[in-house]
């Protein structure tokens, strides 16, 4: 299998969630599957994050990813299956 994470540019995604929300869970198994790395926030462990997560995505529900694009535009995707989908079209590798 080729290298999975040869995106540089993963510093672009940042993973809202909690350790003991069970759809965080499973976007963090989804990444670990993808040998994907990226910063979490943990809104039960620092108010700070949930403020973040409730005024940029406009609600404090976790998952959510928030996703930097290259015109500055801020994404922030909500739903694990929708969060997966999207880490999964961009990491997975597509065959030769
Ligand atoms: N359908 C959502 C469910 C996410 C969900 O229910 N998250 C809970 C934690 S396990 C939550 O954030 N609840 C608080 C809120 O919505 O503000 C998904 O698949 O991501």
């Amino acid at each position: 299998m080729s290298a999975i994470n040869s995106d540089s540019s993963v510093s672009d995604l940042v993973l809202y969630q909690s350790e003991t929300c069970w759809f965080c869970g499973r976007v963090r198994q989804a990444l670990a599957e993808m040998h994907v790395e990226l910063a979490f926030r943990d809104i039960d462990h620092d108010l700070h994050f949930r403020q973040e997560l409730a005024s940029g995505g406009g609600k404090t529900q976790v998952p959510c990813l928030r996703i930097q694009h290259p015109d500055q535009r801020v994404e922030w995707l909500y739903e694990s299956a929708d969060i997966i989908a999207y880490l999964a079209a961009r990491f997975t590798p597509r065959p030769a």
